[in-house]
């Protein structure tokens, strides 16, 4: 089938609940994608940083293959023999005590917001049912009805309600805010230490630090949501590291499979995690051996292969030949790594037909609120390719 038939049959059956570029691709490698007439492109999303370590990475494949041969999966009714190595790499690895592996990055965000409340039951003494989260204006962390529920973006819940009570929306990057949203029944600060879907919004410098002490010293759980920006994606392997900090608990997905399956993770310190008992929480596939081998294999290369540091090294180097190109229709440049917004000036007509010049043009990128450009290639990009991505970039936004 060619483009136009595939793209009709999907519109004929599918729920239209997504605007895609209207390119179908079939192969990737690295950093490149094909479609299915034969044209190449550049991946400048990375299925929105799923898969940081490049398509298809050869060795993630053989481990998943290899472990699909052998045993897939047993439910957490019977134990499997890769979990436990799953636990002892990615725990070695982010300093964390207790892991719950979960498959979306939505599972995840639920899972601690039920653990945290419950955290603050048994240890607050909250009245039942008075527990509350703290999160950020402008937040995206899934689609569920509880998550969106708490999102202030009135696209994402209107028609959908009624939602699940107990949050506190406070402005992104206020420090002072957190401090004054905080009361006895308060159990947690969640927060995006970037945020993505907002527009690639980065924090004044200091700000985890900030939330950082202000949780402690109110004995509220900070939660990062670091399913977008963990990884290697910023430059860390956890962006938390960029201020020296630690969160009480941080979420992990997307890229934990290299992209090739769903895996989540909540990471944590043994006294947030330590709330569960048997029967309190679980799923069916999560912590399934094929999730397991398959992440094990993921964290290893990203670290192996210098994925992180080349992150740090050539998202500076993106986002200041990015910052030269002098442009009518650019407002700013930001991000951290190869976490990158380019933010149209609002007058511009929108990101969307950038991103669709672009497209033709051979590179693959998505606007994020109507006005920002995000570019997050997977982290294996070379200096060449982002200058062959510039060229690109230069010919959509000097007229
Ligand atoms: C879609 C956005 C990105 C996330 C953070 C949790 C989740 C996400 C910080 C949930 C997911 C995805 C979802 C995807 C598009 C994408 C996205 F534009 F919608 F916001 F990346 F920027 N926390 N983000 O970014 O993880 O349950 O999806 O595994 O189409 O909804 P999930």
């Amino acid at each position: 089938m060619n483009t136009k038939e595939i793209i009709e049959l999907e519109n004929k059956f599918g729920a239209k609940n997504y605007k895609p570029l209207d390119v179908v691709l079939e192969k990737g490698k690295g950093i490149w994608v094909w479609d299915v007439e034969g044209n190449k492109y550049m991946d400048c999303l990375a299925a929105y940083s799923a898969v940081n370590q490049g398509h298809c990475h050869p060795k993630i494949i053989k481990k998943m293959k290899e472990q699909l041969d052998k045993l897939c999966i047993t439910s957490r009714a019977f134990r499997n023999d890769q979990l436990s190595l799953f636990y002892k790499d990615i725990c070695n690895l982010t300093h964390s005590h207790m892991v719950l592996p979960m498959n979306s990055g939505a599972e995840a965000v639920e899972t601690v917001i039920k653990a945290v409340r419950k955290w603050g039951y048994t240890t607050k003494n909250i009245d039942e049912g008075k527990a509350e989260i703290i999160v950020c204006e402008n937040n995206f962390h899934g689609r569920t009805l509880t998550i969106i529920g708490f999102s202030t973006e009135e696209q994402y819940k209107e028609g959908f309600g009624p939602f699940t009570p107990g949050f506190k929306a406070i402005p992104f990057g206020d420090a002072r805010a957190l401090e004054n949203a905080i009361t006895k029944n308060t159990v947690a600060f969640l927060v995006e230490p970037i945020q993505g879907e907002a527009g690639v919004i980065v924090p004044p410098k200091g700000y985890l630090r900030a939330v950082r002490d202000i949780c402690t010293k109110n004995n509220v759980a900070l939660v990062f949501d670091e399913i977008q920006t963990g990884l290697g994606r910023t430059g860390k392997l956890l962006a938390e590291e960029h201020e020296g900090i630690e969160s009480d608990v941080t979420l992990i997905g997307k890229a934990l499979s290299g992209g090739c399956y769903p895996v989540s993770a909540v990471l944590s310190n043994a006294e947030v995690l330590g709330v569960f008992l048997p029967g309190e929480h679980g799923s069916t596939f999560g912590g399934n051996p094929v999730a397991c081998a398959v992440a094990r294999e993921a964290l290893k290369v990203l670290v192996d292969e210098g994925m992180i540091e080349n992150a740090a090294k050539l998202g500076d180097y993106f986002q200041k030949k990015l910052k030269e190109i002098s442009s009518p229709y650019v407002k700013e440049v930001r991000g951290k790594g190869l976490l990158i917004g380019v933010e149209l000036k609002h007058d511009a007509g929108g990101a969307r037909p950038f991103c669709e010049t672009l497209m033709k043009k051979g590179l693959l990128c998505k606007e994020t609120h109507e006005h920002v450009i995000r570019f997050a290639p997977p982290l294996v990009i070379t200096k060449k390719d982002i200058d062959w991505a510039l060229e690109r970039i230069r010919e959509v936004l000097i007229p």
